[in-house]
């Protein structure tokens, strides 16, 4: 088991120096029978992307895996991903660092560049965060939820993969990580709290919506403008053959 972190959080939060993964732990603890906790991890040995993609993450950077169980339908489980979004935005912006959210779940430095996913152009669209939800659920009802957010926080852009950035490399100077944490958690808390506010709030803060996109989905590649995102989280995409709801995907952003 982790140390007590001290911090003023509405989770316990428990921190290890080094972790395989703190979703794998968070996990564990879901498998234990707990629920509200945060765990955080200065650097993780095995940290994971979607479909099994690495996730690098050395000391220096805020690893953290909220457990949660939320009285929700599965199906409306990909909202958390999006609070968690948002809530992650919110952090970077008041660290000092102009975030905007890429569908579903990348939190991107804003601006010019960032209107495209060619980095070469500018700082913008550069990845500063990306979430990992994973969870297990009943017929009607998530029986755990595990929301992972991984922040480059006082990271070398050198020790990440290309188009990845870091706060300390955007602002110039390190963020404090463990104030930057705790807005981070009481953020997702209150979104967590209240899911009608979820869908407003990260439209306001998408750079997806209004773009051409082409999303490379499980059932294949669509190519449209994305015009909405509705009540589970799908991208709404308006193609040639109509309008589609894509619940799952990697999505990049076109020139127009
Ligand atoms: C994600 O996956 O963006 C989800 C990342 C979630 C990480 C957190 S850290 C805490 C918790 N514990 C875990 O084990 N995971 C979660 P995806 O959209 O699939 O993007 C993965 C891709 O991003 C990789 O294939 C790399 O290209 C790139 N990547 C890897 N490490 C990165 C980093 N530190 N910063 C930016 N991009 C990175």
């Amino acid at each position: 088991a982790g140390v007590e972190f001290g911090l003023d959080a509405p989770y316990a939060v428990e921190y290890h120096d080094d972790l395989s993964s703190t979703n794998d732990r968070a996990r564990t603890l879901a498998a234990g029978g707990e629920t509200d906790v945060a765990v955080v991890a200065d650097a993780q040995t095995g940290g994971r992307g979607r479909l099994e993609r690495e996730w690098v993450a050395p000391s220096g950077g805020v690893w953290v895996s909220i457990l949660t169980r939320p009285a929700v339908a599965p199906a409306r489980a990909p909202l958390f991903t999006l609070a968690a979004a948002v809530a992650t935005a919110d952090a970077c912006r008041e660290a000092g660092v102009d975030a905007t959210i890429k569908w579903p779940n990348d939190v991107l430095v804003a601006g010019a560049g960032g209107e495209s996913d060619d980095h070469r152009d500018g700082r913008g669209g550069r990845k500063l965060a990306g979430i990992l939800t994973e969870m297990e659920g009943e017929a009607d009802r998530v029986s755990w939820l595990v929301v992972g957010v991984g922040v480059n926080a006082n990271l070398d852009p050198e020790a990440l993969p290309a188009g990845a950035t870091s706060l300390r490399a955007e602002r110039g100077e390190a963020v404090d990580r463990r104030r930057f944490l705790a807005r981070l958690l009481e953020r997702y808390a209150e979104l967590a709290a209240d899911p009608e506010a979820i869908l407003p709030a990260w439209r306001e803060r998408a750079s997806t919506l209004g773009r051409r996109v082409r999303v490379e989905t499980p059932g294949g590649t669509v190519v449209g403008r994305a015009v909405d995102v509705d009540s589970p989280g799908a991208l709404v995409v308006e193609t040639d053959a109509g309008r589609r709801r894509i619940h799952a995907g990697d999505c990049e952003h076109l020139r127009d």
